[in-house]
């Protein structure tokens, strides 16, 4: 398969500076090395995602903070993803926090409308990212990604790409998910989004929870998207995030996933967000989240 890496050095969606670092972080912890060992052809996007540095910004609106420079740096990552796709290539894209998803989002979206086709996403994750500006009580847009792909929030975010929903909210489950506010539960439940909590892990375990994620849940879409963020995985695996969240994954858990997303095959495009190297120890977060994505790109144990 190629794989075309897509850096997006997004920290304008978080309330901690350094995930802007996560890609330099991924790249050093040897995701190429770990790509190419499968058989993977990599390619690099060498067209830059506009972000602006963060201390030249205005923080705006406090309910939708720094809207105007993620929509800059979405609208070029929405660009990027679509024109990947649609040259075959699997885009990976390397955050950068969980904002960015909204640029992902938007081009597949538009990608898939115009092919006809139906997708699903697998959102891996301690939190929903389910908010709007009305029910986020922190204004970080990186907690109201999905909630944009899915056409509700604001409507700068919810157009980005075109003015429709990019993904049908019933194509949407969240795994791992420990963290949501009062009125993002709300939102999550009109709109028909599947969440598996970890309540839900483990009562069922991580095998159960992926058999009914591809089978029951996106068992009739064509392609599928996995957005990875890796404070889904329990701190003391992933310490190097922004806003950790006990009781997470286990390396296991994760690994399993991963491994059973990849023996699915219909995976078409991933991302990777919120390491932050500031905030890791010996980059340990991003080494292993270049095991998980080798796992989701086809390595396997035996
Ligand atoms: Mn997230």
């Amino acid at each position: 398969m190629t794989i075309r890496l897509i850096d997006v050095p997004m920290d304008f969606g978080a309330n901690r500076r350094g995930v802007d670092m996560g890609p330099s972080a991924l790249r050093q912890a040897g995701i190429k090395s770990a790509l190419t060992q499968l058989g993977h052809h990599l390619e690099e996007e060498k067209r830059t995602v506009r972000v602006p540095i963060a201390d030249h910004a205005e923080e705006g609106d406090p309910q939708v903070k720094f809207l105007a420079p993620i929509l800059k740096g979405c609208e070029d990552l929405s660009v990027l993803v679509r024109e990947s796709m649609a040259g075959g290539a699997f885009p990976l894209v390397m955050g950068g926090d969980h904002s960015i998803a909204i640029g992902t989002l938007a081009g597949l979206g538009a990608h898939y409308k115009t092919a006809n086709q139906t997708w699903g996403v697998v959102w891996i994750d301690a939190h929903a990212d389910f908010n709007t500006p009305e029910t986020s009580p922190s204004g970080n847009v990186h907690g109201m990604g999905l909630a944009a792909a899915a056409g509700l929030g604001h409507p700068a975010l919810t157009r980005l790409g075109g003015d429709f929903a990019k993904i049908d909210p019933r194509r949407i489950v969240i795994i791992g998910a420990r963290d949501i506010d009062t009125g993002e539960k709300q939102n999550l439940k009109q709109a028909g989004v599947t969440v598996f909590t970890m309540a839900d892990l483990d009562r069922l375990g991580m095998a159960e929870v992926a058999r009914r994620t591809l089978e029951e849940h996106l068992g009739s879409v064509q392609a599928l998207h996995v957005s990875f963020d890796v404070d889904s995985l329990d701190p003391e695996v992933a310490p190097g995030v922004g806003t950790p969240v006990r009781g997470g994954l286990t390396y296991r858990e994760l690994h399993f996933l991963m491994e059973t997303l990849g023996a699915d095959g219909r995976a078409r495009s991933a991302e990777v967000v919120e390491v932050n190297p500031i905030l890791d120890i010996r980059n340990q977060t991003a080494l292993t989240a270049v095991e998980m994505l080798a796992s989701l790109m086809g390595d396997t144990i035996l």
